[in-house]
């Protein structure tokens, strides 16, 4: 599968294409809808989420929403497009990067002065582009029964001490929940009250699960194969991700080899398993089966309604960053884009171990692995 994102922030729309995606799926644009209102949801988004209301038009690769191994392209329109390809806006230019942002490895990087043709693309608006693949990837997924959720693992310092039973207490529990969470949602909508006052921003963990897989996605062969590695690329590749865990990561390191391994067991109902799942469903580059389990650690958001200092990069002097709207928060948006990026990466690993032409052979395949196998 090759996946292409194109659109700048204030550009005219938000473009993705996708190739190499198996015929036969029925893809519902409606569901891609639902997912683009969840990116722009929960509390602490900014001004510009109440401007849009994000819907896709499906321009090719279907035919009466069934997949036809034809590229995919998929355009989100933005109504706040204030800068053009062919004609001039009405836009100041940006003199002073704002910390943390793309804007000053971007500007010198590109040998520019108008931190805006950097932060046009650099920001995190072209994620309603990966969302929407994510979504197409997701319908494909539920074919094999295979689900991807989130939550809200911790809100700036409020941790969740509460952990699932499995996929379906996620989903219940989050579909009820502002702010993706399972527990401590009053704690974590507080924290966030006190920061927006405090004009200040909020990061958070989220945590990823991946259930229904066969044992065998990815590879050890080779390093760029390792299903582990896949997925912390993709998801390191989302603004404002600054760590990934796969299962226990590092606090697997403070642990002793006899506490920490899940041991294998093995019944005729269930084939291989593990009682426990340490590994986080992953073991030498390979799922095991068991649900792949993620972390991902997002940084509080760049902009401040109290600008930090900075220089201006014309005079060299100190100046503060602009004051330009944000978010304060946007740990349920960063939810649904990992739950995209999750997505991609399994349906990748599908089409690699099962072929890609159509969801028929896919399906075939998949059936007689399972059953030489379990
Ligand atoms: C975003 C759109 C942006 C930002 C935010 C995410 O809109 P605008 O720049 O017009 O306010 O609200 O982007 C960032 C936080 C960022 O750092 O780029 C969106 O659609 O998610």
């Amino acid at each position: 599968m090759r996946i292409l994102t194109a659109g700048e922030s204030h550009g005219q729309a938000n473009i993705s294409i996708l190739e190499g995606f198996p015929k036969g799926v029925k893809i519902t644009a409606e569901i891609i809808n639902q997912e683009l209102k969840r990116r722009a949801s929960g509390p602490g988004r900014g001004k510009r989420m109440s401007i849009e209301s994000d819907k896709v038009q499906i321009l090719s690769g279907l035919r009466n929403k069934i997949t036809l191994g034809s590229p995919i392209s998929l355009l989100v329109k933005n109504k706040d497009n204030t800068i053009f390809s062919q004609k001039p806006d009405a836009l100041a230019a940006i003199n002073v990067p704002r910390p943390a942002h793309a804007d000053l490895a971007g500007a010198l990087k590109y040998s520019e002065s108008d931190v805006r043709n950097i932060l046009e693309r650099s920001s995190a608006r072209e994620t309603v582009a990966r969302v929407c693949v994510g979504s197409v990837c997701k319908q494909f997924l539920s074919n094999l029964k295979i689900q991807v959720a989130s939550f809200t693992f911790s809100l700036g310092d409020i941790i969740s001490d509460k952990r699932p039973a499995n996929i379906k207490e996620i989903i219940n529990k989050t579909g009820k929940s502002k702010l993706n969470s399972i527990d401590k949602e009053n704690q974590m909508l507080a924290e966030i009250d006190k920061t927006k006052k405090n004009k200040d921003t909020l990061g958070g963990i989220i945590e990823i699960w991946i259930t229904g897989l066969p044992a065998g996605l990815g590879s050890c062969m080779h390093y760029d194969r390792r299903l582990d590695a896949m997925l912390a690329y993709n998801l390191m590749s989302i603004p404002a991700v600054k760590g990934v865990e796969v299962g226990l990561g590092f606090e697997y390191a403070l642990m002793r080899g006899s506490e920490a391994h899940d041991v294998i067991s093995h019944s005729k109902n269930k084939g291989f398993y593990r009682k426990t799942n340490n590994s986080g469903g992953i073991e030498g580059g390979i799922s095991t089966g068991e649900p792949i389990v993620l972390r991902i650690a997002m940084k509080p958001i760049s902009t401040l309604a109290k600008p930090l200092d900075s220089v201006n990069l014309k005079t060299k002097k100190t100046d503060k960053a602009p004051l330009v709207r944000s978010d304060t928060c946007a740990v349920v948006a960063c939810g649904v884009i990992a739950e995209a990026m999750s997505a991609i990466v399994i349906t990748e690993a599908i089409l690699d171990k099962f072929g890609s032409d159509s969801l028929g052979e896919i399906k075939n395949n998949y059936d007689n692995y399972i059953k030489s196998k379990f």
